[in-house]
């Protein structure tokens, strides 16, 4: 199959790229893909690339990157060790691709399927009932050129209903106690499903509620900070994905 991934507009950077390319800025839905790709470092000594764009000039809306991802939007993943090379969209879709081919011992996935599919359902859950509510939270309370109180209320209490739902799960309110990640047997074990749900609920604050509103979610907040504490979390978030 030709290579049309690639046209002459395509920044240097990514069309030179030789491994495994991102795309992206440091928001929740970048941070994601950045945060297992950190952990993969620490892990296997995984190696990429990284080329940061600023969504607010609509870089994302050309033609080379559309040719990347018809979609338009940050992160796109892609693999030059394909052949051709291999474009990956949609966050979760990327957190799956690294599991499959860069996380050979399942450290942030699992082998048992039962507890391969818990993930997957925590992933989809915030993926489809998470990310996009609070992203309208984001939007019709920072972006949004006049304040519509319903919409805000209206995205405002989805995303702390769907913040009570993460707190049922990790508080085991109706299951066997307290867990300390989203996915896996007994108390959890750090997965996609934490990578992909962190990066927005840590960001409460930023997307308006305050720890009042807060309150009722102990267990989603001690969660919030255990998974701060890892070094790779911190490097996915941090000054290296910040454009100068
Ligand atoms: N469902 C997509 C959402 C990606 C997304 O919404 N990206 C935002 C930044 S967080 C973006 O690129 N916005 C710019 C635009 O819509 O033009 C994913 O999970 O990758």
């Amino acid at each position: 199959m030709a290579n049309n991934l690639y046209i002459a507009e395509t920044p240097k950077e990514v069309s030179e790229a030789k491994g495994l390319h991102l795309i992206t800025q440091n928001t929740p839905n970048g941070q994601a893909t950045q945060i297992l790709l950190e952990e993969l470092a620490d892990s296997y000594g995984t190696q990429w690339t990284t080329t940061l764009i600023n969504i607010m000039t609509n870089e994302q809306k050309k033609e080379w990157f559309l040719r990347l991802n018809p979609n338009g939007r940050i992160p796109v993943l892609v693999d030059n060790t394909q052949s051709p090379p291999f474009s990956v969209i949609e966050t979760s879709a990327q957190l799956l691709y690294l599991l499959k081919f860069f996380d050979k011992e399942d450290k942030f996935g699992f082998k048992d399927e039962l507890e391969r599919n818990e993930a997957l359902q925590w992933v989809f859950f915030w993926h489809g009932g998470g990310a996009p509510y609070q992203g309208q939270v984001n939007h019709f309370t920072r972006a949004a050129p006049e304040k519509i109180p319903y919409a805000i209320n209206r995205y405002k209490n989805e995303t702390l209903r769907v913040y009570g739902v993460l707190e049922i799960r990790l508080s085991g309110i109706y299951a066997d106690g307290p867990r300390d990640y989203l996915a896996g047997k007994g108390k959890g074990k750090y997965s996609i499903a934490d990578i992909k749900t962190w990066p927005w609920v840590k960001g409460w604050e930023r997307s308006g509620f305050t720890a009042d509103e807060m309150k009722p979610f102990p267990h989603l907040m001690k969660w919030v900070d255990r998974i701060a504490a890892r070094e790779p979390v911190q490097r996915g978030i941090g000054d290296k994905y910040v454009q100068k």
